[in-house]
């Protein structure tokens, strides 16, 4: 049992962790009137797993709410609120997600933001550095070919613990 669960985080861990973004809103004009917040969203890329973070002052708070409390600038309706000047909202699936200040007149003011939350990205650009150096001439033991891909060498890696982990449980079972 015991072991079954590690492995399982295992392998839940490997892949997706890497890849999460902190998306600070607004950039540094943080949660603030005065800010566009279409101009930033369309420079960014959401995805599951990335974490939205807004820092704002007193005067100002989150509500996440419907797209037609969006358009209409209702507050009242809250899919969730945020409040205290720092929140991290995590983004756990894809699709449409909508937020504005509750504060009276501040969304109708333009402080209000929508974005489209993408499906997990698959790794196609991994910036983890794995942990044999196939390029170096030095060990030619490790990467006889010297050209295993990022993605590959994750495979492989997933692979690999997959088999470990099946061939223990089998063994202990
Ligand atoms: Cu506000």
């Amino acid at each position: 049992m015991a072991l079954a669960a590690v492995c399982l985080i295992v392998s839940l861990l490997v892949v997706p962790a890497a890849h999460a973004v902190d998306h600070i809103v607004g950039g540094s004009g943080g949660w603030n009137q005065g800010v566009n917040y279409a101009n930033w969203a369309s420079s960014e890329k959401f995805a599951v797993g990335d974490n939205l973070i807004f820092n704002y002052g007193s005067s100002h708070s989150v509500d996440e709410v419907s797209q037609s409390d969006y358009n209409s600038c209702t507050a009242g309706n809250a899919l969730n609120a945020y409040t205290g000047g720092q929140n991290t909202v995590a983004l756990k699936k894809s699709g449409p997600m909508y937020f504005l200040c509750p504060s009276f007149g501040h969304c109708g003011g333009g402080m209000k933001l929508s974005i489209t939350v993408a499906a997990a990205s698959t790794p196609t650009t991994p910036t983890a550095t794995p942990p044999t150096t196939p390029g170096s001439p030095s060990t030619p033991k490790d990467s006889p070919s010297g050209a295993i891909s990022d993605s590959g060498y994750i495979n492989k890696l997933v692979l690999g613990l997959s088999i470990v982990c099946a061939g223990l449980m089998g063994f202990m079972s």
